[in-house]
Parts: C-alpha cells; structure tokens; sequence
C-alpha cells in the first residue's frame, strides 16, 4: 500500500480552505491508525504511575499486561511499541534463521513488515494466496516442507484476523482452531496477527479468546480501532513470553516510563470495543454508497468489519488520481494497488463524514 502523508504544504491549504468553507474538517479514511486519543485516555495518561518497565516495575504497564493476559485467556503478556514489532519478536522467538513462514500472501508480515522476518529473525516467507486472505489448512498443507535434511524447514504459519489487505475478512473461531490443530499436529507453531481482532471479535459475536484459543501466540494493537496513541501486545505462554522481552530488549524495544502510553492503553482495552460496530456500520454505509458510483466495483456483502477496498479500474482513474483529487477536498484515502483503493472507518470519522466522501467521490469520479 502507498500511504499518504499529510504534508505540511496540504495542511496549510487545508487550512486556507478551512476559511473559505466554514472550516469542512478533514475526513481521514487513510487508516485507523490516525485516531486520536480521546480526552479521557489524555486524562488517564498525565495521571499515570509510572516507573521503570525495563526493571518490570512500571504499575501500569503490569495492570496493561495482566488484563490483556486476562481477555486473551493467556498466562502472560508484553507491552511492545507496535504492531510490526510484535509480529517480528514472536516470529523471531517460534523461529531459527534458515526456517520457513507460512502467510497469506498480502498479509501484512509479507508485505508491510520491510521483510523483517528475513532481515532480522533469518527467515523465509512461504505466501499462499487464500480467497478473502482466509488460509484453511487444505492450501498450507502442500507449502509445508517435507521433513528432509535438505530442505529449509517450515516451522511457523502465520495468520491474520481481521486481514487488512482482504479487506478486514475475517476468520472464524473455528477456522482458527482447525488450522491450529493440523498444524500442532505436523509439529508447527501458529501466531496469530490480531492487529484488529476486536473488529474480529465484534463481527463473529465471538470473544478475542475464543478467536485466538489455540494459537501459540498472538498480537493485537492498542493504536487502531482501539484507538490509545501507540502500542501493542503478545500473548502467550509465560516461557513465550519470557523469550519475547529478551528479543524486543535485543531490538532496542525496552522502554521505561510507559505507563504514560499503557494508562491510555487500558482505557482503549475497556471502552474501544463497545463501540467499533459503529465504525463497521459505516464501512458498509461507505460500501453501499460506492457500488452506487459508475466505474467503482466494491463487493459490498464482504465489507463487515471497518475496511473497505475497492476496485477503481472502471473511472479511467488510477487509484493514485483519485486520492490526490479527494485530498484536495479533505477526504484522505490510501491506494492500495494502482487500481484499488481503501477507505478504512474508525472513531474520528462519523456518518457524516462518510456521507460528505461519498458526495466528493461520485463528483470527482464524474469529472
Ligand atoms: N497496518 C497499517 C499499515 O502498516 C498498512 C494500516 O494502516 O493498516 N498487522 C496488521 C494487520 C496491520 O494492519 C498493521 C498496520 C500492523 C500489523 C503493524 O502495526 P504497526 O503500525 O503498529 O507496526
């Protein structure tokens, strides 16, 4: 994906047109990650008890850490700076260099992750390509490596719920502990890329830990839907996640006073997910108002948690076209390929909001 920057030039003209028209504020569909703390987490953060989290005695960060450990239903849990980060430490922790990485082959450790896997943890990523980025054990087993000497190993599959790239498909518990299953069986690890397993969690009705039960371990991030300014977590054994905080100490991942970041944290962890239905609703709200668009292809039955990717090919417009031209207008999207581009919703972004995007997107595409 191509993100786009807000630059200070486009904030300045942002702002100048924000005079001439009754200050339209910006409709920031780029990602999820732009949402801002709300006034409660800022709160939280500047009362914070904080203390040293490299010597393990930051309060908060333990509060963080045991809650988490709690909803995920697992024995331990490790603040970590970001959702890349705690992919890259539980592949390198399930790993040696020479081994092999099952995927999907759009997920996020293939392609947004500046091939960490085999820069730092040594290894190489084995992408299948799976309808709706939904892996099922039928299209790993044959990319499994046979136990041969000479052959590099496969040893840990990855998979990730909601998948991002898929357009926020999601697996189901059932799915999850199927693939676990066989893969325990041929001796395999499977880590599991919640980045947003509560949209996950809200579209199935089912609990983060019944989406995750069976994985030898799993990240979810603080700083999307959920909304906290940055952080993420690992969960797993208390061994797992002993081998984790040496390897994120090894990246330079050991911070101090963080209880500042995991007191906004908590509160993203207990109220955030009450309310993301209502950025899924939008995201279909989105996906309707597209299909209605001449040249736009959206496959508005799949949208059913807060992404929405969408072919452009049919407005004689690149992806990269139309994004610039509605940035002109202050709705902020990300090409996603020259041709398809991603709306994605979340707390910062109203009905209305997506309403006004929908308004400039069928203008600009009319153009
Ligand atoms: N995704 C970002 C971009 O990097 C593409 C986004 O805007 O969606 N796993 C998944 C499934 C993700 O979507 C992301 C971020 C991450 C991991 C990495 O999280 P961070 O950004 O905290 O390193």
């Amino acid at each position: 994906m191509y993100e786009q920057a807000l630059t200070p030039s486009d904030e300045k003209a942002t702002k100048r047109a924000g005079k001439s028209h009754n200050a339209i504020s910006i409709v920031d569909l780029r990602s999820d990650t732009v949402t801002k703390p709300t006034l409660s987490m800022r709160r939280a953060m500047s009362e914070a008890e904080v203390g040293d989290d490299v010597y393990g005695e930051d309060p908060t960060v333990n509060r963080l850490q045991s809650r988490a450990a709690e909803l995920f239903d697992r024995e331990a849990a490790l603040f970590v700076p970001s959702g890349s980060m705690g992919n890259l430490l539980a592949i390198k922790t399930w790993t040696r260099p020479g081994e092999e990485v099952i995927c999907e082959e759009r997920a996020h450790v293939n392609h947004y992750e500046l091939a960490s896997m085999s820069a730092i943890a040594g290894c190489f990523p084995r992408p299948v390509f799976a309808p709706d980025g939904i892996l099922t054990w039928d299209l790993i087993e044959p990319r499994l490596r046979p136990k041969i000497y000479y052959y590099s190993q496969t040893s840990l599959i990855t998979i990730e719920n909601s998948h991002n790239m898929a357009g926020g498909s999601v697996y189901s518990a059932e799915a999850v502990a199927e693939i676990c299953d066989r893969a325990h069986d041929a001796g395999l690890r499977v880590h599991l890329d919640g980045a947003r397993i509560f949209n996950a969690a809200v579209a199935t009705g089912r609990t983060v830990a019944d989406l995750s039960r069976k994985c030898d371990s799993v990240m979810f991030c603080l700083s999307k839907g959920l909304g906290a300014p940055a952080g993420s977590l690992v969960l797993g054994s208390h061994d797992f996640i002993g081998k984790a905080r040496v390897a994120r100490k090894m990246l330079g991942g050991g911070m101090r006073q963080i209880g500042v970041l995991a007191a906004a944290g908590l509160l993203a962890l207990e109220d955030s997910p009450k309310i993301l239905g209502r950025d899924h609703e939008n995201a279909r709200f989105l996906a309707q108002g597209l299909a209605r668009i001449a040249g736009i292809a959206v496959e508005q039955e799949k949208v059913i948690t807060n992404i929405v990717i969408f072919d452009v090919r049919g407005t004689g417009k690149t992806a990269a076209e139309l994004s610039a031209a509605l940035a002109k207008e202050r709705i902020l999207s990300n090409p996603s390929d020259n041709y398809a581009l991603r709306m994605v919703t979340h707390y910062d972004v109203d009905r209305e909001g997506c309403q006004r995007a929908l308004e400039v997107m069928a203008r600009i595409v009319a153009l």
